[in-house]
């Protein structure tokens, strides 16, 4: 089973094949160890919101859209380190908006002036630092350009 699961996350790219491995061994800690010698995973917050759903925004060209992330916790009161992205796949603008802060838990990105009518998605991921093993969390904002 190990093996094939091993097999399979090859295939998968960056930090989401990181992210995969490192809950394969979160999980098996969680199997045999007591709570507070397992890690467990941060909450990606935006704004207040530390729900896991989809975060909507409707904004316009030239237009900047403050990112904030600062509200994100660990359970083990980890570290937390925070990258922002776009992921051009799911949205329909094809352009690379400007994200200023990418690496920070506060950003904020530049809507293109000719993004007008399109969808951007935005991904944000929090890695905490724990000791045993790095875990990942997500959220996805959505911005709707007028
Ligand atoms: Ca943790």
């Amino acid at each position: 089973m190990r093996r094939e699961v091993e097999h399979r996350v090859r295939h998968v790219r960056g930090s989401v094949r990181l992210a995969f491995q490192n809950d394969f061994q979160a999980r098996m800690d969680w199997c045999v160890k007591e709570y507070k010698e397992a890690n467990h995973h941060p909450v990606a917050a935006f704004g207040k919101d530390r729900s896991p759903t989809i975060v909507r925004l409707t904004s316009s060209p030239g237009k900047r859209i403050r990112l904030d992330a600062s509200a994100s916790r660990d359970p083990d009161n980890d570290a937390l380190s925070f990258r922002w992205y776009v992921y051009p796949e799911a949205g329909t603008y094809n352009g690379s908006p400007d994200i200023t802060g990418a690496n920070e838990k506060v950003a904020d990105i530049a809507i293109p002036k000719d993004a007008g009518g399109k969808q951007i998605h935005v991904i944000l991921e929090v890695q905490d630092k724990n000791p045993i093993v790095s875990l990942f969390a997500y959220r996805r904002v959505v911005i709707d350009v007028k």
